[in-house]
């Protein structure tokens, strides 16, 4: 169903302000976003790019209360973090707003109202957790106890961290409150619903009929959950941050976050476009996008469009192309593990390098499948791709031009088949990356961008220009301006990619770009950029009934604009249009760099482990079954002394043992040897279970069981009397 959209409207998923962001986030959302984004808007369409932070929610409480500070302060800060570090990777959002702003607390509360009042909730009470010294309700994430299945006694509410079980309070040994530490009671609680049941037969013909074109993760996703049967939701939370239930009776009750933060996309577009949101918003002629990550499907494709539909004033998203996870050098990404690359400190750690991380991402993008992110296959892409054949390509051209012809694009003979089949390549690359990046395949799309440098590379390669110029100066002009015509396509190409190598490229060039209408400025002024040469990233904006810079209003930065129509036309520099300075248009990656990034990975996972093991030492079994006073008797438990001791051969772990137990002396074998070198024992007093039915141990007939202690990470010893008594001595 093809239809005649107006305008896009491309939304990113609100991070949460609890973290900065990093490389998982960027691969699987913002990346592929920008690119789409930027893309259009060359293209000459009008897009819209929202986002913001999601500022609201259970996680950002606990990380206030762990840290002792307010939920406020914690947004703050990683407000400022995410929104800095979007812009240092190229990533200009129209508006970067927040879920804590006014407009938004008023927009998602008239959401709440409107829904509400045209009865399209359902409430229903039910038994909630609360602590009663705090005297409040507990979400779970602030119940802890014992896990059932794998006994962490610092399993949470809703998961046990250590062996990965979905948990619900119910099923926790001995759980507690963290805020006080009391063991919660339950207490009735009344709660709001999306009733989603009842939009089930309308979201299957949405979804299921009219979207067959969505991303095949996507739609299968959607497909299980409609198949598996929609539940009601609860919107509603007993919780003391987020934004108030505005009507009588909900004392103590806020929005739960996955219903406020959507409608945050709608209240960042009214922060930036005061009066003309709605044309956005609620008209038909708009095709709104969702960029999320496979963790927020549901929420974008069944549970925000069941709110926009109860609302029944707004557009539904026309498709939601989510990406699968980006795993970190063969692991999870994990920020409580700090086994992530975190953006802020990338763009502190490669100033200049924004784009090479950019590039690596979306090449490697994980649209199908998870991925993996290594930093030798960064190193790699980096200089076998980028240097070796884009930046080379256009170093050779730009510097023999400068050689030969004092930097003016030289003027071009006849065409001799070389020049035509080069040439003639590019038109087709621009069809395969247009055709790619529409249906959302980015990893594609790059691709061909890249091919067009490839094509550059063999093409100054298979010519030779810096021989011919021995003996035909005419024929090298030829060369060098067909190169450069592939050079302002590749500035083309790049633009929605690597968008600070393209500004450099332009640079070089000595061009400017129109690059498409952009809203940043706010109500009524959507302007069209053209990237200036020469003068970094400033901006020369006209009001867009105004399509062309007028002549002469801007000297040289406007003499060459180029379009993103002219992509393969052979015809973008003309003859004696003079070039800017050359300079490098990406730099080699070196070993040491890499290795300090993995060293820096591999220190956060050596201080993980060591966490983990001081944790696990800590843990205590829980208690065994019961046993009678008759079943304890049984057992015959002595001090003894180790007389000799000898490792047993082919066995890491076994020690051989003689012992002196006052009634005799025998063997007994223990596995004992990963914590006592034998001559540590000799002479030592110790416990024994004296009466165990003998084994034989690798060949040993073993008599008895040395006692020892035994620690929740695995360490032992052995328990000696604490004075010396004589061997055989009866413990009871
Ligand atoms: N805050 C992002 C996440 O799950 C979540 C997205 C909200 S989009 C409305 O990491
Ligand atoms: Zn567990």
């Amino acid at each position: 169903m093809e239809k005649n959209f107006k305008r896009t409207l491309v939304t990113c998923a609100l991070p949460y302000a609890n973290g900065p962001v990093h490389i998982g986030h960027l691969a699987g959302v913002y990346v592929p976003a920008d690119i789409y984004v930027r893309y259009l808007r060359m293209k000459g369409e009008d897009v819209l790019y929202i986002c913001g932070s999601d500022e609201h929610g259970v996680p950002i409480t606990i990380k206030a209360r762990a840290q002792g500070v307010s939920p406020q302060d914690i947004v703050d800060k990683y407000h400022g973090i995410i929104k800095d570090s979007f812009s240092r990777l190229g990533i200009n959002f129209d508006i970067y707003s927040r879920t804590t702003s006014k407009v938004h607390e008023k927009n998602a509360s008239d959401f709440f109202k409107k829904l509400y009042d045209d009865d399209k909730f359902i409430t229903k009470e039910t038994e909630q957790f609360f602590d009663p010294e705090a005297k409040a309700f507990l979400a779970d994430r602030y119940i802890v106890g014992t896990c059932p299945k794998c006994g962490n006694p610092n399993a949470y509410g809703d998961q046990c961290e250590k062996c990965g079980s979905t948990l619900s309070p119910e099923e926790l040994i001995d759980p507690k409150s963290k805020l006080s530490g009391a063991a919660p009671i339950k207490v009735k609680t009344k709660h709001w619903y999306m009733p989603l049941n009842e939009y089930e037969p309308w979201l299957r013909d949405w979804i299921l009929e009219q979207h067959k074109e969505w991303k095949t993760n996507v739609y299968g996703q959607c497909k299980s959950w409609l198949d598996g049967g929609l539940q009601p939701r609860a919107v509603s939370r007993d919780l003391d941050w987020g934004i108030p239930l505005p009507i009588d009776g909900a004392e103590g009750k806020v929005l739960y976050v996955w219903f406020d933060a959507p409608i945050g996309y709608i209240s960042n577009t009214q922060e930036l476009l005061l009066k003309s949101w709605k044309e956005w918003w609620q008209s038909q002629d708009t095709r709104l996008i969702h960029f999320i990550g496979k963790d927020n499907i549901v929420f974008h494709c069944i549970v925000f469009p069941s709110m926009l539909k109860a609302h029944g004033d707004y557009i539904l998203p026309d498709n939601v192309p989510a990406n699968e996870f980006l795993n970190l050098e063969g692991d999870k990404i994990s920020t409580s593990h700090n086994w992530a690359v975190w953006l802020n400190e990338y763009a502190d750690e490669f100033p200049g390098q924004e784009d090479v991380l950019r590039y690596v991402l979306c090449a490697n993008a994980p649209e199908t499948k998870d991925n993996d992110f290594t930093w030798k296959d960064f190193q790699a892409r980096n200089n076998s791709e980028l240097v070796a054949i884009f930046g080379n390509f256009v170093n050779r051209a730009v510097v023999l031009t400068e050689k030969y012809f004092g930097g003016k694009v030289p003027p071009r003979g006849a065409l001799q088949p070389i020049d035509e089949e080069a040439l003639a390549q590019i038109p087709q690359c621009r069809k395969n990356l247009e055709a790619a990046i529409e249906t959302f395949h980015f990893r594609d799309a790059l691709k061909e961008a890249m091919n067009i440098a490839r094509i550059g590379n063999k093409y100054i390669s298979d010519t030779e220009p810096w021989k011919v110029a021995k003996t035909d100066m005419s024929r090298c002009a030829t060369i060098l301006n067909v190169s450069l015509q592939i050079c302002a396509d590749l500035a083309l190409a790049f633009e929605p990619f690597t968008p600070f190598a393209a500004e450099r490229l332009r640079n070089m060039l000595c061009v400017g770009v129109k690059a498409g209408y952009d809203h940043r400025a706010g109500e009524g002024k959507p302007t069209v950029n053209f990237y200036k040469a020469g003068e970094g990233r400033a901006l020369h904006t006209l009001p867009s009934s105004q399509s062309e810079p007028q002549a002469g209003s801007n000297e040289n930065a406007f003499r060459i604009v180029l379009d993103w129509e002219m992509l393969g036309s052979q015809d973008l520099l003309p003859e004696g249009h003079e070039l800017g300075k050359p300079e490098l248009l990406f730099s080699k990656v070196e070993d040491s760099v890499v290795e300090a990034q993995i060293a820096k990975l591999n220190a956060a996972k050596a201080a993980n482990e060591e966490a983990a093991k001081a944790e696990a030492a800590n843990e205590v079994e829980p208690q065994k079954a019961e046993c009678s006073f008759d079943d304890f008797q049984k057992m015959d438990i002595r001090t003894a002394t180790v007389l000799a001791a000898e490792r047993v051969p082919k066995s890491d772990k076994l020690l051989k043992l003689s012992i002196d137990t006052g009634i005799d002396k025998r063997t007994i074998v223990s596995g004992i040897a990963k914590f006592y070198a034998p001559e540590d024992l000799v002479g030592k007093q110790i416990c024994i279970l004296a009466n165990l039915k003998p084994r034989t141990i690798f060949g040993i007939e073993s008599k008895g069981m040395i006692l020892m202690a035994q620690q929740g990470d695995g360490a032992m010893r052995f328990i000696t009397p604490q004075e010396t008594l004589h061997n055989g001595s009866v413990i009871g």
